[in-house]
C-alpha cells in the first residue's frame, strides 16, 4: 500500500512539476497581452518561467502588518476579539459600480488612480468576456476593490471558466474584499512582483468559489521582481463538486498557491473541497520554491487531499530565491525558508475523498523546510491519511511542537525536533470533525497535555483564547 502510494505520488508529482514548470508569471503580459485559454496554452503564462533565476537583490525584512484598517472589533471584555470584522468605512475618492456595468469594469479597474475605493453594489456581475475584456488588472498602488455592502455572498464576479484571470495584481497595497470571485478558467486571484516588487497586497473576506486551477496565486514576475507581505485572511475557499468537473491536468488546482514569496501571513480562512477523482490536487495553502517567513495561522482546511504545504519534493520545480542575508548559507536547495504552521485546523471525513485516487495524502508537508516551527495543529480524519504530518528530505530541519492528529507523524527523512506531540488521538474527541470543528471535547488526553514553549510562540488557540499554564495539545485550548 505505502509503496503503490508513493510511487503513484512520484508519478504524479512529476507531472504536476511539469506544469508548474510553465506557471510562473509575467506583470507584463498581464498587463498588455491578456493570454487566455484561446491561445491553446496550459496556463496564461505558459512557457516563460523556466529559466528564471534569483539574483539576491536588496529585499525588506519580514511582513508588516496587513490588517491595519480593519473596523474595532469591539470585543467584550474577557472575550476574544473577532478575528474577522467588516472593513471600516471607505475613504474617498469612491467609484461606486452597479452590475449593469460590469463590461466596464476592467476599464474603471485600470483608469483608477491611487487611493481609490471601488465600491460594488449586489449583484452578478458577468466577468465571462475573456481576459481582453473582463480580467480585472491592478497596476496602480494603493487601489481597494470591495462590497458596498460588505457582505461577500451578495457581490458575486463570475469568469464562467471563460476568462482566465478576474483579479490580476502586480502593485503594492491593493486590496480585495468582501467579494465573490467564482469560475476563473485559471486563477481568480494572480498576484505577482510588478515593475519592482511590490508589498502589502491584501485579499480579505474574500469567497474564492470554484477555480480550474488555483484559487489564489502569487509569483515572481519574469522581471525577477517578487510580491512579498501580504494577507490573505478571512476568506472562504472552495471547490464545489460542479467545480472539480472542470479541473484539468491531473487535477491542476488548490487553495493558496505561493513561490519564491517572503513574508506572507495566511489566516483564519476556510478552504475545503480540493481534490479530484484522479490525480493529486495541490494543498489548501502552499508555499515553496524559497519561499520564507510564511506564518499559517487559524486556518480550517476541510476534505482537502492535501492540507498545508512548506516546499514540495526534493527541489521544487527548480527554482529558488537568494535572499541578500543567506540564512542558511551551504545547504543547498530549500523549499521553505523558516516560517510558522500554528493553530490550524485540518479535518478529512468525505467518504469521496477517501475514495479519490489519492484520499487524503497529508494534513501537513515540509519538503526541505528548513526553520520551520509547526505548533499546536489538530489533524483529524476518519480514515487513515497517508500521513498526518510528514517531513522529509535531507535538508529539512523543523519543530514540531505540541500537534495532535489521528493518525501518525511520518519522518520521511531530514530532521524535526519533537516535543508534546500526540498521535492515535480519537476522533470522539472533537466536536464536529464532518465539519471541520476539532474543539476540543472534554475528557480527551490532549487536555493539558503539552509541552511549554516559550513565551509568544504560541500563546493564544485557534479561537484567539490565551492558553494557560499547562497547555492542551493541538489547535484548541479547552475553556471552562
Ligand atoms: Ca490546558
Ligand atoms: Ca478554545
Amino acid at each position: 500500500m505505502q509503496t503503490l502510494r508513493q510511487s503513484g505520488r512520484a508519478l504524479c508529482c512529476a507531472l504536476s512539476l511539469a506544469v508548474l514548470w510553465a506557471a510562473g508569471c509575467s506583470s507584463g503580459r498581464i498587463a498588455t497581452a491578456d493570454a487566455g485559454q484561446d491561445s491553446g496554452a496550459l496556463d496564461a503564462d505558459a512557457g516563460l518561467s523556466g529559466d528564471r533565476s534569483a539574483d539576491g537583490r536588496d529585499g525588506d525584512g519580514p511582513r508588516a502588518d496587513g490588517d491595519a484598517q480593519v473596523g474595532d472589533p469591539g470585543a467584550d471584555p474577557g472575550q476574544p476579539p473577532d478575528a474577522c470584522p467588516p472593513l471600516g468605512p471607505p475613504e474617498p475618492p469612491i467609484v461606486t459600480v452597479s452590475p449593469g456595468q460590469a463590461a466596464e469594469l476592467r476599464a474603471i479597474v485600470s483608469q483608477a488612480q491611487a487611493q481609490t475605493t471601488i465600491l460594488l453594489e449586489d449583484g452578478l456581475y458577468p466577468m465571462d468576456g475573456g481576459d481582453t475584456q473582463s480580467r480585472l488588472s491592478f497596476e496602480v498602488p494603493d487601489v481597494t476593490l470591495r462590497s458596498a455592502s460588505g457582505q461577500p455572498e451578495a457581490v458575486v464576479l463570475d469568469g464562467g471558466y471563460v476568462t482566465g484571470e478576474l483579479v490580476s495584481i502586480a502593485a503594492s497595497r491593493i486590496t480585495i474584499a468582501e467579494l465573490t470571485l467564482q469560475r476563473a478558467y485559471y486563477h481568480p486571484i494572480h498576484i505577482c512582483g510588478g515593475s519592482g516588487d511590490i508589498d502589502s497586497v491584501r485579499i480579505y473576506r474574500v469567497r474564492v468559489i470554484d477555480p480550474a486551477e488555483q484559487a489564489i496565486k502569487i509569483n515572481p514576475s519574469y522581471a525577477d521582481t517578487y510580491a512579498d507581505r501580504g494577507t490573505v485572511a478571512c476568506c472562504t475557499i472552495e471547490l464545489t463538486e460542479a467545480g472539480r468537473a472542470q479541473v484539468r491536468n491531473s487535477c491542476y488546482t488548490g487553495g493558496v498557491d505561493a513561490h519564491q514569496a517572503w513574508g506572507w501571513e495566511v489566516r483564519s480562512n476556510t478552504i475545503s473541497g480540493f481534490w479530484c477523482p484522479q490525480g493529486l490536487s495541490e494543498h489548501g495553502i502552499h508555499f515553496w520554491n524559497g519561499c520564507r517567513d510564511t506564518l499559517v495561522e487559524r486556518n480550517t482546511i476541510v476534505d482537502c487531499a492535501r492540507g498545508i504545504g512548506f516546499g514540495l519534493g526534493e527541489s521544487g520545480n527548480g527554482e529558488m530565491r537568494a535572499y541578500p542575508d543567506d540564512p542558511y548559507p551551504g545547504v543547498g536547495y530549500i523549499g521553505h525558508y523558516d516560517g510558522v504552521i500554528r493553530n490550524n485546523f485540518i479535518a478529512a471525513s468525505s467518504a469521496d475523498l477517501f475514495a479519490s485516487d489519492y484520499g487524503f495524502d497529508a494534513g501537513i508537508s515540509l519538503d526541505q523546510a528548513r526553520g520551520s516551527r509547526v505548533l499546536h495543529n489538530t489533524v483529524a480524519s476518519s480514515q487513515p491519511p497517508f500521513s498526518s504530518i510528514e517531513w522529509r528530505f535531507d535538508h529539512t530541519a523543523v519543530e514540531l511542537g505540541n500537534n495532535l492528529v489521528t493518525h501518525m507523524l511520518r519522518d520521511r527523512g531530514g530532521q524535526a525536533e519533537l516535543a508534546g506531540n500526540v498521535q492515535d488521538a480519537a476522533i470522539g474527541c472533537f466536536a464536529d470533525l464532518a465539519r471541520g470543528d476539532l474543539h476540543l471535547l472534554a475528557g480527551c488526553d490532549a487536555e493539558d497535555a503539552g509541552a511549554r514553549l516559550e513565551p509568544g510562540a504560541c500563546d493564544e488557540d485557534i479561537d484567539g483564547q490565551l492558553r494557560d499554564a499547562r497547555p492542551d495539545v493541538g489547535a484548541d485550548e479547552r475553556g471552562d
